[in-house]
C-alpha cells in the first residue's frame, strides 16, 4: 500500500481498522495488517486520524514541567473505536519519536556521576493519553515501528531507556536523509552493534586497559614533571582505535591514518602505532639529559615528542596494515585537513585520467579535544570538505577524546551548545555519545561508526565522554581550578579497575590475575627502560637531525616543438557533439595560431606544462576558489557545454598520458583547503599538488598551514612537500586587500633553502617554473607569485621556442646590447617590470638596463653576482618595488644585493613608503604611486 493510496481514505475507516487490528491482527485485511506492521515505510503516520492525534501529542510543550496541556479532541470515527487503545498508540508513538531525538538527554553519559538533565517527552505518564503500566501492556510493539525486540511497548520501554538513555547515547533525527535515519534507527535499536563481548575479547580488553594505565602510570613516576599530556579518564580511546583498525582491515584497508593532538598521544604511539616503549622512554630520557641529541646547526630543530609522527605496519586478524600518526604542530585542529589530504592521497590511484579513488583503502581517523572541537574553525572547514567529490575521504571516523574540560576552561566556558559534538549536526554527521567508564559500549561505538561508514561512505563521530584524571600537563595543578571535578575524580576508581571489577564479578578473570597483568606491564616497561639505559654512553651519531641537502642538478623542462604541437591540439579538442561556448571557443582558438605566431598567454603555457607533465608520467591535482575556470577567466580546463551542460576535461583525455589529473574548484576555505593539499602532496610525492589562492591576499586564512607544516615541516619532521603554491599578486589598482600576496612573509619564513619562492614574468618562465618543480629530484614547495593582468598582457606572452629551449631563469637580464653604457642598474621583480617598460618615458630613458629577479628565494646569488659584473660603467643600482618598504622583497633581499652589486656602487629603494596597509583603496592614488615609482626607476641619470 502506498502513500497515496493512504492519504484519501476516510480517517474513521483507517482508525476503525487499527482499532480492530489492535484487538485481533488477523481480522484485517493483509495488505492493512502489512502497513501497520512496516517499521520502515512510516506510512502509519500517514493515516489521517492517527497523524491528528499524533500531532496532538507532539505539540505537547517541552521543558514547562512536564505540565500537560489538552490535546485538540481527535475527529470522530466512523465507528466507535477504543479511543484510550488507539490514543495510547499515538502516545506511544510520540515516546519512541522522543527517545530517538532526546533520549540521550537522560543517559548516564557522565563517568563522574552528574545528573542528565532528562525531558518530559520522555515520561509515559506525561503523554497524553497518560502511558500507564496497563495502557502499555495493551499496546502492540508491532505497530510502533521500533526495532526492538519486544511484543508491547510495556517490554519495549526499558529497552528503548537502555538503548537511547544508557551509557551510550545517539543523535541521528537531525540526519536529513531517510534512508540513513532508518539504517541507524535499526542498527541502534535492533542492538546489532551492542553484541555481548565473549569471555577472551573481555579479557583482551583488560589487559589493553592494563597497558594503557600501565604505561601512563610509569611515565610519571619515572619522569616527575615531564609533559605527558596523560590520557587517564579516556583509556578507552586505545581500544576503540584498535576496533576501527581490526574493522578498517576487514573492510579491505591497507592503511588508517590517525590525526592528533596531544591529549594520549604517547600511548597512541606505543599501542596503536605500535612504536617500541624503549623510543619513547629514550625521548624522555633525552629531555632528562642533554645526552641524546647532538646539536647540528645545519640540521632540523626535532620537535616535542607529542607532536612527532610515526608509521608502521601492524597485524590485524585480516592481514598486515598500516598506521601512520600524523605529526601535527601544537595549533590544535589543525592537522585535521593535513590528515584529510594524506588519507585521500593515500586512496587514489593517479594511473590516469582523473584518478580513481577508493575510499576503501584507507580509512581517516581524527581524535578532537572537546574544547578545541567546539572552538577551532577548522573543524567546521574540514567538516564541509566530507562529502565533496574531491575532497572525500569516504567518511572520517571523529572520535572526540572528551574530558569536560579544555586546559583550565570549563564548558559553560568554552562553547554555546551543549554537547562538545554539536557541530557536527549541521553536516548531517550522526554522534555517538558513550561513557568512557564503560569501554565494552565505547568498542561498540566504533562498531555502529565504522559499519555507518562502510554503508554511507559518510562521516561519524563518538563522543567519548570522561574526564580528565590529571592536570592539563604534569606540571599543573587542576585543583586551582576545577576543584570538584578533582575531588570526584579522586575518589574515583580508574576505568582499568572499575572495567577489573565487572570481569570478576562476571567470573571471566580471577582476581589475582588482574594483579599479575597490572605487574606484568610494569616489567615490560622496566625492562624496556634497563635495555635502554643500557645503550647510554654509545654512539650519538644516529641521533642527528641533519637535513636531506637539496638538489644540484636542475631538470630538462624544455618541451620539443612537436611534442607542444599535438600536445596543443589535444587541449582543444573536445568528444563529438560537445558544444564549446563560442566567446570561449573564440579565445580557444587564438591558441592554435599562437604556436606560429608567438602570443602564448599565462593559461596557455600552464596548460602545456601540465600537459607534458601528464605524459611524462606526472600525476596533477589542482584546487583553489574557481580553478577551474581560474578567477581571472584564463585557464578553462575545464569545458562545459552551453546546450547539455556537460562537463569534458581535454587533459585528463590526452593520449598516452599515464598521469591523472585531478582539478576542482574548492569550497570557500583557505585554512582547510591548503592543509589538504600539504597532507596530499605529502602522501603523493611524485605529484604535483597545487593550490591557487582566489587573490594571494587570502591566504594568510591559512597562515596556520604555512608556518606549522610548510615551511617549517622538514626541519620539524623531514616532512618533505613539493606543494606549490599560485598567489596572485601584483598592484592593480584594486585596493589593500587585492594587490599582495604578502611576498614579505614567505621571505621571512625562507631559511635552510625549505622553501622557493618565485614570481616569473613570462608564460615562459611560469611554464619552465611548473616543470622544473614537478621533475626536480629534491621536493620542496614553491611559493608562485602569479600575475593579473600579465595574463594576457602581450608583452609577458611567449614564443614557441621559448618553450622548447631554455628553462627558467632565476634572473632575466635587460635584453640591451651596449652594457657598457648602463649607468643605473634597475632590479625589479614581477609585474612592475611591465609598468616600467611599457611607460612612454621608458624609450627615452638613457643609460638605464633593467633586469627582473625572477627567483626571490633561494636568492641566486652567483647569477646576481655575474649579471651586475657584466655593467661596468654603474653608478648605482636601484630596486625597485610596487611594495612598500616594508613590505615585499625589499628588507629580505637588501643583503643580498648589496653583496651582488660591485663595491663602491650605492643601492638605491625605489617603491612605496612604509605603510600600514599594502596599498591605496582609490584607484587614482594608486596611479599617483605607480607613476611616481616608474617616474623615480626612469629618472635621468
Ligand atoms: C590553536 C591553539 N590555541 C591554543 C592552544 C593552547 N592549548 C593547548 S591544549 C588546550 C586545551 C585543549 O582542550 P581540549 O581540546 O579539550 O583538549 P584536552 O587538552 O582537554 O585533551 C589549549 C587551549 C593550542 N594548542 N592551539
Ligand atoms: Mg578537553
Amino acid at each position: 500500500m502506498r502513500r497515496q493510496d493512504v492519504d484519501g481514505l476516510n480517517a474513521g475507516y483507517a482508525s476503525l481498522l487499527l482499532e480492530q487490528y489492535l484487538v485481533n491482527p488477523a481480522a484485517v485485511p493483509a495488505e492493512w495488517r502489512r502497513l501497520f506492521e512496516s517499521g520502515e515505510t512510516e506510512l502509519v503516520e500517514s493515516l489521517p486520524g492517527l497523524a491528528r492525534l499524533l500531532e496532538a501529542v507532539e505539540h505537547e510543550p517541552e521543558g514547562n514541567g512536564g505540565a500537560v496541556v489538552e490535546a485538540a479532541p481527535p475527529p470522530p470515527p466512523a465507528a466507535a473505536p477504543d479511543e484510550e487503545l488507539l490514543g495510547g498508540v499515538a502516545a506511544a508513538m510520540a515516546l519512541v519519536r522522543a527517545y530517538r531525538m532526546v533520549g540521550h538527554l537522560a543517559a548516564a553519559l557522565d563517568p563522574l556521576g552528574s545528573e542528565p538533565p532528562g525531558d518530559p517527552a520522555l515520561e509515559p505518564m506525561a503523554m497524553i493519553p497518560k502511558l500507564t503500566p496497563e495502557l502499555q501492556a495493551r499496546i502492540p510493539a508491532a505497530v510502533l515501528r521500533m526495532y526492538v525486540p519486544a511484543e508491547t511497548l510495556a517490554d519495549a520501554l526499558p529497552l528503548l531507556q537502555e538503548t537511547y538513555s544508557g551509557t551510550l547515547a545517539y543523535e541521528i533525527e537531525h540526519i536529513s536523509d531517510h534512508e540513513k535515519r532508518v539504517w541507524l534507527r535499526q542498527a541502534i535499536e535492533s542492538g546489532r552493534y551492542r553484541t555481548p563481548l565473549a569471555p577472551d575479547e573481555r579479557r583482551a580488553l583488560l589487559v589493553r586497559l592494563s597497558q594503557v594505565e600501565g604505561m601512563e602510570a610509569y611515565l610519571r613516576k619515572s619522569f616527575l614533571g615531564q609533559k605527558q599530556f596523560s590520557l587517564e579518564g579516556l583509556d578507552a580511546v586505545i581500544p576503540m582505535l584498535d576496533e576501527a583498525i581490526e574493522l578498517a582491515a576487514e573492510d579491505g584497508a591497507h592503511e588508517v591514518v590517525v590525526g592528533m593532538a596531544h591529549r594520549g598521544r604517547l600511548n597512541v604511539l606505543a599501542h596503536t602505532v605500535g612504536r617500541p616503549y624503549e623510543t619513547i622512554l629514550r625521548e624522555f630520557e633525552g629531555e632528562r639529559s642533554f645526552e641524546a641529541v647532538a646539536a647540528d646547526p645545519e640540521g632540523g630543530t626535532g620537535d616535542v615528542k607529542y607532536h612527532l609522527g610515526a608509521r608502521a605496519q601492524r597485524a590485524t586478524k585480516a592481514g598486515e596494515i598500516a598506521v601512520t600518526l600524523a605529526a601535527n604542530p601544537s595549533h590544535l585542529e589543525a592537522a585535521d585537513p593535513v590528515v584529510e589530504g594524506t588519507a585521500r592521497a593515500v586512496q587514489t590511484d593517479r594511473a590516469g585520467g582523473a584518478g580513481l579513488h577508493d575510499p576503501s583503502v584507507a580509512l581517516p581517523v581524527l581524535i578532537h579535544g572537546d574544547a578545541s572541537f567546539a572552538g577551532q574553525g577548522v573543524v567546521a572547514e574540514t567538516l564541509n570538505l566530507g562529502a565533496l567529490a574531491a575532497y572525500s575521504t569516504g567518511g572520517t571516523l571523529h572520535l572526540i577524546a572528551n574530558n569536560q574540560v579544555g586546559f583550565t576552561t570549563d564548558p559553560a566556558q568554552g562553547r554555546s551548545t551543549r554537547y562538545s559534538s554539536d557541530l557536527a549536526k549541521g553536516f548531517d554527521i550522526p554522534i555517538v555519545h558513550v561513557n568512557a567508564d564503560d569501554p565494552e559500549a565505547a568498542v561498540s561505538a566504533i562498531r555502529l561508526a565504522m559499519a555507518f561508514r562502510r554503508r554511507f561512505h559518510h562521516d561519524v563521530v563518538v563522543d567519548l565522554v570522561g574526564y580528565r584524571r590529571f592536570g592539563h600537563n604534569e606540571q599543573d595543578e587542576a585543583a586551582y581550578t576545577q576543584p570538584l571535578m578533582v575531588e570526584a575524580i579522586s575518589g574515583h576508581e580508574t576505568v582499568r579497575a572499575l572495567y577489573a571489577e565487572r570481569l570478576v564479578a562476571d567470573g571471566v578473570v580471577a582476581a589475582l590475575e588482574v594483579e599479575e597483568l597490572e605487574a606484568e606491564v610494569t616489567a615490560a616497561l622496566r625492562s624496556a627502560h634497563d635495555a635502554l639505559r643500557a645503550t647510554f654512553g654509545a654512539d650519538p651519531a644516529e641521533h642527528e637531525e641533519r637535513l636531506p641537502a637539496s638538489s644540484a642538478g636542475t631538470p630538462a623542462t624544455a618541451v620539443a616543438v612537436e611534442a607542444l604541437r599535438t600536445l596543443n591540439t589535444e587541449l582543444l579538442a573536445v568528444p563529438d557533439g560537445f558544444t564549446i561556448h563560442p566567446k570561449l571557443a573564440r579565445q580557444l582558438e587564438r591558441r592554435l595560431d599562437a604556436l606560429d605566431e608567438g602570443g602564448i598567454d599565462w593559461g596557455q603555457a600552464e596548460a602545456l606544462a601540465f600537459g607534458s607533465l601528464l605524459r611524462e608520467g606526472i600525476p596533477i591535482r589542482l584546487t583553489g576558489q574557481d580553478s577551474e575556470r581560474g578567477t581571472f577567466s584564463h585557464r578553462h580546463v575545464v569545458l562545459h557545454d552551453p546546450h547539455t551542460g556537460a562537463v569534458h576535461v581535454p587533459m585528463q583525455h590526452l593520449d598516452g598520458a599515464a598521469a591523472a589529473f585531478e582539478i576542482a574548484n574548492s569550497p570557500l576555505s583557505e585554512f582547510a583547503c591548503l592543509g589538504f593539499e600539504y597532507g596530499y602532496s605529502v602522501a603523493a610525492p611524485e605529484a604535483l599538488v597545487l593550490w591557487e589562492a582566489q587573490f594571494g591576499d587570502f591566504v594568510n586564512s591559512a597562515q596556520p598551514v604555512i608556518d606549522q607544516f610548510v615551511v617549517s615541516g622538514l626541519s620539524k619532521w623531514r616532512q618533505s612537500s613539493r606543494l606549490t603554491l599560485l598567489l596572485p599578486h601584483g598592484y592593480e589598482g584594486n585596493g589593500p586587500e587585492h594587490s599582495s600576496a604578502r611576498l614579505e612573509r614567505f621571505l621571512q619564513l625562507a631559511a635552510q633553502e625549505n622553501i622557493r619562492i618565485c614570481n616569473p614574468t613570462t608564460a615562459a618562465q611560469h611554464f619552465h617554473l611548473l616543470r622544473r618543480q614537478a621533475l626536480e629530484a629534491t621536493a620542496r614547495p614553491l611559493v608562485v607569485m602569479t600575475p593579473k593582468g600579465l595574463l594576457r598582457l602581450k608583452g609577458a606572452s611567449s614564443t614557441l621556442s621559448d618553450l622548447a629551449d631554455g628553462a627558467f631563469a632565476p634572473l632575466l637580464d635587460d635584453p640591451v646590447s651596449d652594457h657598457a653604457s648602463v649607468r643605473r642598474l634597475v632590479l625589479c621583480s614581477g609585474k612592475v617590470y611591465y609598468d616600467i617598460v611599457g611607460s612612454e618615458r621608458y624609450p627615452a630613458a638613457e643609460g638605464i638596463a633593467i633586469a627582473r629577479l625572477e627567483q626571490l628565494y633561494p636568492f641566486p646569488v652567483e647569477a646576481a653576482a655575474e649579471l651586475t659584473s657584466r655593467y661596468s660603467s654603474l653608478v648605482e643600482v636601484v630596486w625597485v618595488q610596487e611594495e612598500p618598504q616594508n613590505m615585499g622583497p625589499w628588507r629580505a633581499i637588501r643583503h643580498r644585493l648589496e653583496e651582488a652589486k660591485p663595491d663602491g656602487v650605492p643601492l638605491r629603494f625605489v617603491g612605496r613608503p612604509w605603510r600600514a596597509s599594502p596599498s591605496e583603496g582609490y584607484p587614482t592614488a594608486h596611479l599617483r604611486e605607480q607613476d611616481r615609482i616608474v617616474r623615480e626607476a626612469l629618472a635621468p641619470v
